[in-house]
């Protein structure tokens, strides 16, 4: 209200230009995150979506969250991209031909239908579920969506803290590069070595249809990428039973778990129930986060590759996301504060927040998750600065994303310092996330 008129002409273009991505990129069911390179529904996405969504129609983004949770998998895990069957396969690769998730008497139990695939992404879905219901509890109770979605929001947690407690210190591990939700980070280039890569014969990339050649995942990424997924597979997606050659807890993937871990409590208190229990783990979690991943020295939030044991000396604004922790200790808050405004991630002209240390050794400004900015891990660096009370810094970064959304027209992500858009333009996370910025 107290914002000079031009912003305000300025927010509602932009408000406007985010909504017709989300109405243009909804199937009827869900929304796909781009027309061009990501044709299906994607997990994390789906989340992120959502949270955006509830300001257009908050029925709709209780489908967006619904219609990923039809395929769910009895084992409670939730798939990282759920297929829309009208799609043909040769849209994107791996197509549900190579997954084969509805193969008879699969261990795990994937649906019938909907097909999936049979990874994981970071579980943002119980905090996008609790901001949904949040937008309208009226219309949530009445349609009965915490009753339906707490259940089984709490089951994929379940999975996480059982069957992928794989280093049995209470963390989550990640087995497979796609599940971080940050593919070709420099984070996974140690452990990847280790990975026999299937011949490019093998398959064919749909990504480089729609996608530049120097902005995507390399062809030997890819290699790596077909194996650790074909040899999950093999093992009936079973984590008992496959040798993982790819094992690591990821500071974002654990502290999303936690502050879902979070939502889940806030929606059980909502239904009566007391959420003691997840209140717990979230802080069960929050405290093996720091014991497990925190670098004191650096400052930063490091990966734990189990396979060595070691922590991973890269990095990466995933070790940044655990700000968003409510719990987090103070002397480690302010140490994380100082580190985004270091050398590693800020240099004079960044908006966002990069991928990857700006002075690293494989820093690439183009690359994927090697340095440029994405949208929806400053939303989350946003959330954590506010969390904290760190308001200046918050709204120079929601200030910085706006500018930078409108700009590069919705872009997947943009380089971290020239502003440059890069990946699929029109792109759903970066839209729906505008839109709760100007919420
Ligand atoms: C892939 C859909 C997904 C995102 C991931 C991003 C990329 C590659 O695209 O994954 O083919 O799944 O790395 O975070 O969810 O937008």
């Amino acid at each position: 209200l107290d914002r000079p008129a031009p912003t305000a002409a300025a927010d509602l273009t932009l408000r406007r230009g985010a909504a017709r991505v989300l109405i243009d990129n909804w199937t009827g069911t869900s929304t796909v995150p781009s027309r061009t390179l990501y044709p299906h529904q994607w997990s994390w996405d789906s989340a992120f979506i959502a949270i955006g969504l509830r300001h257009l129609s908050v029925r709709r983004a209780q489908q967006e969250l619904e219609s990923l949770l039809a395929g769910q998998w009895a084992d409670g895990r939730i798939p990282h991209i759920v297929f829309n069957p009208a799609v043909p396969y040769d849209a994107y690769f791996p197509s549900p031909d190579f997954w084969q998730s509805a193969h008879a008497g699969r261990p795990s139990g994937a649906p019938s239908a909907p097909q999936t695939s049979g990874l994981v992404q970071p579980p943002v879905h119980a905090l996008a579920a609790w901001l949904v219901h949040a937008a309208d509890p009226g219309e949530s109770r009445r349609r009965g969506f915490l009753d339906r979605v707490h259940p089984r929001l709490a089951a994929w947690h379940d999975y996480l803290l059982t069957r992928r407690d794989l280093g049995g210190a209470g963390l989550a591990a990640v087995v497979h590069p796609w599940e971080p939700g940050m593919d070709n980070s420099p984070c996974w280039d140690r452990a990847l070595e280790r990975v026999e890569p299937a011949a490019p014969e093998e398959f064919h990339r749909a990504d480089l249809d729609h996608g530049h050649p120097a902005d995507r995942p390399t062809d030997l990424d890819y290699g790596r990428y077909v194996r650790l997924a074909a040899d999950y597979r093999e093992a009936g997606y079973d984590d008992r039973a496959t040798r993982h050659r790819f094992t690591v807890e990821d500071p974002c993937f654990n502290a999303l778990l936690a502050v879902s871990e979070l939502a889940l409590a806030a929606m059980a208190r909502e239904l009566g129930r007391t959420g003691a229990a997840h209140a717990e783990r979230a802080r069960d979690l929050s405290r093996r986060l720091v014991d497990r991943l925190w670098d004191d020295t650096a400052g930063i939030f490091r990966a734990r590759d189990l396979a060595t044991g070691a922590m991973v000396d890269e990095r990466s604004i995933s070790g940044l996301v655990p700000l968003i922790l409510p719990h987090l200790p103070q002397d480690i808050v302010r140490r994380l504060h100082a580190t985004l405004g270091s050398p590693h991630f800020k240099a004079p002209g960044t908006r966002l927040v990069p991928s990857y240390d700006l002075t690293g050794h494989a820093f690439d400004p183009q690359r994927y998750w090697r340095g440029p900015a994405w949208f929806n891990t400053a939303w989350l660096i946003h959330r954590g600065l506010r969390t904290h009370h760190l308001h200046a810094d918050a709204e120079r970064l929601r200030e910085g994303f706006l500018t930078e959304a409108g700009r590069s027209r919705f872009a997947e992500y943009v380089d971290p310092v020239s502003g440059t858009a890069r990946g699929a333009r029109q792109f759903s996370w970066t839209a729906a996330l505008t839109l709760d910025l100007l919420s």
